[in-house]
């Protein structure tokens, strides 16, 4: 059994109110197996920052194993999950996302990807040696990070690019600010007609993130024209969305994807996310082959990494984060 906070929420603040779905939009499927799925990514970066990959070949077993840690750690008495919070930035949060006010039916862990030192105070709680814990979520991150990064070298492929590691030797940096992020959604019924928001809209800041959830659906894409479509849960897949700083690097050329996730009336979502993020000393601009010859026509003004993440920090989830990084 998963016990939430004893404190009873205020039921309204976590309410949809607008949720127009269109649902005959199919989500891109790449198969990472084929030869041709480069300019299959490309298109899909570009139309939906958003695409699910089959075919990735991370074995089941890493999966399944840190799953089952997750939903011991998640399934924990309250006080003893509190002992691994407060998420400041890497621990057990609950209901409350970042540091402005913003309520989801969630909790929590956040964890950096240079783990030794996070794994100790969430292990104690499910009575495992840290080296055991955080053996589980390395391998699954290290897996899921080589993945993403032969979809970045994919892409920059299909973009004809010539250095096809510009992208993915940010994620490969010994100093790259990559977070990794396992979520549990408890059920909620429909309150009042209305389905109870588990994690706001919102675009993630970093390159590209790589998302697998268990069978439980809830995720949902916003498409240009704002429409919300439902994303089938597929746990033996991974979906990718691009973040704002892939945006930036190709020049708005592939769309940073806004996405919610609506707390699922009957079942747990639980869902493992790696945010691969660049060295917080990099600078983020588009690639000079994306602009147009002899004109600077980036849409960006010039950021680092750390600029753009101690101003995201500071926003409200749904905020839209990259518009005071924009040339007028
Ligand atoms: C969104 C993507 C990642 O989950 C995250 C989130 C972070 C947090 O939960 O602390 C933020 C959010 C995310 C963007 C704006 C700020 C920071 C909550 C929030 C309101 C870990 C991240 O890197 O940015």
């Amino acid at each position: 059994m998963v016990v939430m906070s004893k404190q009873s929420p205020n039921m309204e603040q976590f309410c949809v109110v607008n949720s127009s779905q269109s649902t005959n939009t199919l989500i891109p499927l790449i198969d990472l197996s084929q030869p041709d799925s480069k300019s299959c990514l490309v298109k899909a970066c570009e139309e939906f920052g958003f695409f699910k990959v089959i075919n990735h070949g991370i074995p089941t077993e890493f999966i399944s194993k840190l799953e089952s840690k997750a939903i011991k750690f998640f399934s924990s008495p309250m006080s003893e999950k509190e002992k691994a919070g407060p998420p400041d930035p890497v621990g057990y949060g609950n209901k409350s996302i970042g540091r402005n006010g913003d309520v989801g039916w969630v909790e929590y862990l956040l964890l950096s990807t240079n783990l030794e030192n996070d794994c100790q105070r969430i292990a104690s709680v499910v009575g495992e040696t840290p080296e055991n814990f955080s053996l589980c979520v390395n391998n699954y991150v290290k897996a899921v990070k080589k993945m993403a990064c032969d979809i970045l070298e994919m892409l920059a492929e299909g973009l004809m690019i010539q250095q096809k590691n510009v992208l993915s030797e940010l994620l490969m940096d010994k100093q790259s600010d990559s977070v990794f992020r396992l979520n549990h959604y408890p059920p909620c019924p429909v309150f009042h007609g209305k389905h109870l928001i588990g994690f706001g809209e919102h675009t993630d800041p970093q390159i590209i993130s790589v998302l697998r959830s268990n069978n439980t659906s809830g995720l949902q894409i916003s498409l240009k024209e704002g429409s919300w479509i439902p994303v089938p849960a597929d746990q033996d897949s991974f979906f990718i969305n691009v973040g704002d700083s892939l945006q930036v690097m190709t020049n708005g050329r592939f769309k940073s994807v806004r996405h919610r996730v609506l707390a699922n009336s009957y079942k747990s979502r639980v869902s493992m996310i790696y945010f691969g993020g660049p060295p917080l000393s990099e600078k983020i601009a588009p690639l000079p082959s994306l602009l147009k010859e002899g004109s600077n026509n980036s849409l960006y003004k010039e950021f680092t990494w750390f600029e753009y993440k101690k101003s995201a920090y500071k926003s409200k989830l749904a905020d839209n984060r990259l518009c005071l990084f924009e040339k007028i």
